[in-house]
């Protein structure tokens, strides 16, 4: 967590001519989302597409399945508009509400010089599998 926008950055300047775009949660985009200064301050032109769940979601998906639904630390509720965070950056933010608006959110991305938000609004309770239950080894494995 916290360590692809800052790769990103990296990637970017590494490879000027390609479009870099990195892939986040919003608690991890939050570890290192400052970092939007240093893209901004150098024109490093780096796309950030955050999948929005307002949840640490593997810690949650863990609490739902093995621990009674006893949600504890991992609500985001309380989160940066991120679209306003970009802007206050100086740099470009979208929001994705809906599947049919994420192919043109990825081409004005894609089209906008600078540094790129996008916040995609998913599920909030949507799992991830396969998954290993806490204390069990590969082979009770969930979800394959
Ligand atoms: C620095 C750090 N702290 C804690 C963790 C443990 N951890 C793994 S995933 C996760 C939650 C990630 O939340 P988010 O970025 O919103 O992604 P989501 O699972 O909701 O898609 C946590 C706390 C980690 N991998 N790295
Ligand atoms: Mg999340």
């Amino acid at each position: 967590m916290g360590f692809g926008l800052p790769a990103g950055i990296g990637a970017q300047v590494a490879c000027p001519d390609e479009t870099v775009f990195v892939i986040s949660g919003d608690g991890s985009i939050q570890m290192n989302s400052q970092e939007l200064a240093t893209a901004c301050q150098y024109g490093i032109p780096v796309k950030v597409a955050i999948l929005n769940n307002r949840y640490l979601g593997m810690v949650r998906q863990w609490q739902e399945l093995f621990f009674g639904k006893r949600y504890s630390q991992s609500d985001l509720c309380y989160e940066p508009d991120f679209v306003k965070l970009a802007e206050a950056y100086g740099a470009t933010g979208i929001r994705v509400e809906s599947a049919d608006q994420v192919k043109a959110a990825l081409q004005q991305a894609i089209d906008t010089p600078g540094p790129v938000v996008i916040e995609f609004r998913v599920a909030r309770e949507e799992n991830v599998f396969p998954m290993v239950p806490p204390g069990g080894a590969l082979n009770s494995m969930l979800g394959r």
